[in-house]
């Protein structure tokens, strides 16, 4: 499949070479490091690739999955210039990853037959939740979608107050109770008044619940209960939010939360200001849950809709 499949609009690819600079930098010059020296591709170069992935943060299965191509490539064709590697290295990671039938998506979309369409945001602290549900809801009101957000984490009184700021800047409504309310309760309130006001989207913050804390997780299977009451089958889409500039860390977090809770989707935020980058290829890779969405930034149009031939091609390009 070519890489070029979609072609995105230079305004996207301009944000995202930009977000992945540090990562492609940091990549590029252990690659060259790598190969100094070597004009060809042996099991030293092999080698030493193995490590730089690794230290990329592509983590260890997607890492040896990758190397495991290129050798058989390496065994087809004899001699193999370790100029060709960085052009090998996009085409596997590109084969590798579509394999998986996620990540192809370029626009922000809802589906039309869920009305109220909605979406729990979860996510340990920090990770980039409440952000990333300000930007949600700036692309969707663009496209016309009527949003409603709902502040259901009311752990903290700086969380609502958060919200709010978002939803004054993206000018949409947003549903809040006073610090310490239940957030059952806020997300019930929230349901409730996006059916009223026919609303298209509805996005609940909640608060950022670590992952070993089973009553927190607890608590948002009550979430979920207490809003099945007011539309059925909800929520459509369980986003967990992960901090991209953890490496590793984000991996491990996708990890336990995806089994404690039903998570359907993933966002990888902080991408920019970062060398980890390269984190995303190996939660695609590694995770049945699609990564739909990558923050590359902290302004209202820096969240985008995460296709893996753009993040290949930019990672490479
Ligand atoms: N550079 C950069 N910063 C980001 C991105 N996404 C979020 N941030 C920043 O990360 C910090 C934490 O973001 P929040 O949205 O408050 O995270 P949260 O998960 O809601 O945090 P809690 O409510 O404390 O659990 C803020 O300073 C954001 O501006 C991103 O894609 N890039
Ligand atoms: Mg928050």
């Amino acid at each position: 499949m070519s890489l070029f499949k979609n072609i995105f609009s230079s305004k996207k690819k301009e944000t995202l070479d930009k977000g992945l600079e540090k990562s492609k930098t940091s990549f590029f010059s252990k690659l060259s490091k790598a190969v100094a020296g070597k004009s060809k591709v042996d099991d030293d170069v092999l080698d030493n690739l193995e490590e730089v992935l690794v230290t990329s943060d592509v983590g260890v299965n997607t890492t040896l999955k990758i190397i495991d191509r290129i050798e058989a490539r390496v065994a087809k064709d004899k001699y193999m210039g370790t100029e060709e590697l960085n052009t090998i290295l996009r085409q596997e990671i590109a084969g590798l990853l579509s394999e998986t039938h996620s990540g192809e998506e370029t626009e922000f979309t809802v589906p039309q037959n869920k009305k109220p369409y909605v979406i729990m945001v979860v996510g340990v602290n920090g990770v980039g939740k409440t952000t990333t549900i300000g930007k949600l809801a700036h692309q969707y009101k663009q496209k016309g979608l009527k949003v409603v957000l709902g502040a259901a984490d009311t752990f903290r009184a700086a969380a609502i107050d958060q919200l709010q700021v978002w939803a004054d800047r993206v000018e949409v409504p947003i549903i809040k109770q006073k610090m310490g309310s239940d957030p059952a309760s806020v997300a019930f309130d929230t349901l409730s008044s996006a059916v009223k006001q026919d609303a298209d989207v509805v996005i609940i913050d909640t608060a950022g619940r670590l992952h070993n804390k089973v009553n927190l997780m607890n608590e948002l299977t009550k979430v979920k209960r207490v809003m099945q009451k007011v539309v059925e089958d909800t929520p459509h889409d369980v986003l967990l939010v992960l901090d991209g500039s953890t490496g590793q860390n984000a991996f491990e977090q996708a990890k336990q939360f995806t089994k404690a809770t039903e998570v359907t989707s993933l966002a990888v935020t902080k991408l920019d200001g970062t060398a980890k980058g390269g984190v995303v290829i190996g939660i695609s890779d590694q995770f049945q849950i699609p990564v739909k969405y990558i923050g590359v930034g902290e302004g209202i149009e820096d969240l985008q809709v995460f296709n893996k031939y753009e993040f290949v091609d930019s990672f490479f390009g």
